[in-house]
């Protein structure tokens, strides 16, 4: 059977690569490549004559466009080196679809095992916690979500050559999906962010917006969607590696060094809860949380010491009680506020003390040491 289809194949693909095959019924060249994909699977030889064949087709449905699908087309190829140059197929003939080697957002079928990604039936309801129970996220998927769930490890290790079983890729891949993926799966699902209240204005520049508006007018006199769907791809796919490229080379390093500074805290001072960092641009505070819960940190940290940006000066910051919380979980000392220099010095006992802001989370001194100092005097009071 295999040997049959081969040898058909072959002629086929001899037919497709003269440029004759205008004069073949389409159709028949269709299903011909679609019966020799389902064999391909038990065929390393027929994979191989495949690669010449016509390109990977990714289906989705074709009239309005949504973030979702344009967002899963465009991360798809990204995933896998032959869906690079993949044709992206829009339409809603079920004969068409058939044909496509992944079909996204149509087909009223969640089949990964033959790359069927839809989530419009009835019958769908999955979030990336029901189909992993390692992840915290209960926002119904959509076609990105789904795709996302299926692909993103080797989407984000292509992107950035990271190896796909990485520790780096498996942090990145949960920050892309909270903070980017999983926004597209709410809107899409008509998931609001806040439950009941009424927000007090809403948002409109998002980018499941931006792509909506890529839309043809309602007035439109001939209205066609193609060459806006050509354009939300360009713009979502730019988004999307942008926001990759972000978070694998501008806050993962951050994070990294953030996480060394805490497995080092206990050389800075014994309690374990005072950590310094040399180069005072580093954003610690969304990491440290993060961190703090991975690395088991049985203390919560209590203060950053870091070197100023004029660097002539150290600076204490008191660690707040969550990453958006404007409180402490140890403020400086209260007698200590609002006051400057001498005063301060002699208030504190710490020579060379500059400054602690009026509500006491930060302040700095002359040395390292004065900052540590003042860190430890909040720790320990007299
Ligand atoms: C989708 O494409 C089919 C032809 O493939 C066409 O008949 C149909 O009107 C299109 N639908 C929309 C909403 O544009
Ligand atoms: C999905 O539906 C099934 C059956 O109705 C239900 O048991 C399950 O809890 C639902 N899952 C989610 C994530 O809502
Ligand atoms: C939409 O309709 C209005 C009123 O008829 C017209 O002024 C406007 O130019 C139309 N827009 C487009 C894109 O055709
Ligand atoms: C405790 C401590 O080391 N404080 C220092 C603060 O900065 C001044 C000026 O450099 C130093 O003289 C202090 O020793």
């Amino acid at each position: 059977m295999n040997l049959a289809f081969a040898v058909l194949f072959i002629i086929f693909t001899s037919i497709l690569l003269c440029e004759r095959y205008i004069c073949f019924d389409e159709r028949l060249i269709l299903l011909m490549f679609s019966h020799l994909r389902k064999f391909s699977r038990s065929s390393f030889c027929l994979q191989t004559l495949l690669k010449m064949g016509p390109k990977v087709k990714i289906g989705t449905h074709n009239g309005t466009f949504h973030c979702d699908e344009v967002l899963a087309c465009s991360m798809l190829k990204h995933a896998k080196p032959e869906y690079k140059n993949a044709e992206i197929v829009r339409s809603r003939n079920m004969d068409v679809l058939n044909d496509c080697d992944i079909v996204v957002d149509v087909g009223a079928v969640y089949e990964p095992s033959s790359h069927r990604y839809d989530h419009h039936q009835r019958s769908f309801n999955h979030t990336m916690n029901s189909l992993n129970q390692d992840y915290p996220w209960t926002i119904k998927l959509s076609s990105a979500g789904l795709v996302y769930f299926h692909f993103g490890h080797e989407i984000i290790s292509n992107i950035l050559n990271l190896p796909v079983d990485s520790e780096e890729v498996k942090v990145l891949y949960n920050k892309v999906y909270e903070n980017f993926v999983q926004e597209i799966d709410a809107i899409d699902n008509g998931v609001d962010p806040c439950d009941g209240i009424e927000p007090k204005y809403k948002l409109h520049t998002h980018l499941s917006a931006r792509v909506k508006h890529l839309n043809p007018a309602w007035n439109e006199s001939n209205p066609d969607e193609t060459k806006g769907f050509k354009k939300a791809c360009e713009l979502v796919e730019q988004e999307f590696l942008d926001r990759i490229n972000f978070y694998g080379k501008i806050w993962l390093p951050a994070r990294e060094i953030v996480k060394s500074c805490i497995e080092n805290r206990f050389s800075i001072h014994p309690s374990g809860e005072i950590i310094e960092f040399t180069n005072g641009g580093c954003p610690w505070k969304e990491h440290l949380f993060e961190l703090e819960e991975s690395l088991k940190v049985e203390k919560p940290i209590k203060f950053a010491l870091y070197p100023d940006i004029t660097g002539s000066q150290w600076r204490v910051q008191c660690v707040s009680k969550s990453p958006f919380s404007f409180e402490n979980r140890l403020s400086l000392q209260k007698e200590w506020c609002g006051l400057r220099e001498e005063e301060l010095s002699k208030q504190s006992g710490i020579e060379g003390c500059v400054f602690v802001h009026i509500s006491g989370f930060t302040g700095g001194n002359k040395t390292k040491e004065g900052a540590l100092q003042m860190a430890v005097k909040t720790l320990n009071p007299e």
